[in-house]
């Protein structure tokens, strides 16, 4: 570069700054009454989990509570939270699915 004044030559150097995005967990949240079958829908339909998968998560966090459906970009794991609670509340189950800073 030159820097139009005294004509110096000034010369700059560019790094390629790639940055990570932040990554978020969508989890999903056991309750009493969401049918089995409804959650293991959930997964296959809004996560592209194959059925075993499907349902090896499902169990998971039926007997612990809580389990890991994904990593997303911010945007794209608000996305799933909201279309997971919206079909949830179309069928009238109470399943709850929540997002976490990973
Ligand atoms: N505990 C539910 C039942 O016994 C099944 C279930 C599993 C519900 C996972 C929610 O995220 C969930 N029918």
């Amino acid at each position: 570069d030159n820097d139009g004044d005294t004509g110096t030559v000034v010369v700059t150097k560019t790094r390629p700054k790639t940055k990570r995005p932040n990554m978020y967990r969508v989890l999903i949240l056991n309750d009493d009454y969401t049918p089995m079958e409804f959650v293991v829908h959930v997964l296959e339909r809004f996560f592209q989990k194959n059925q075993e998968d499907a349902t090896r998560i499902m169990l998971h966090v039926h007997h612990h509570g809580v389990g890991e459906c994904g990593v997303f970009t911010y945007e794209v794991a608000e996305t799933k939270v909201t279309q997971v609670m919206d079909f949830a509340r179309k069928h009238q189950h109470p399943l709850q699915c929540v997002m976490e800073k990973k």
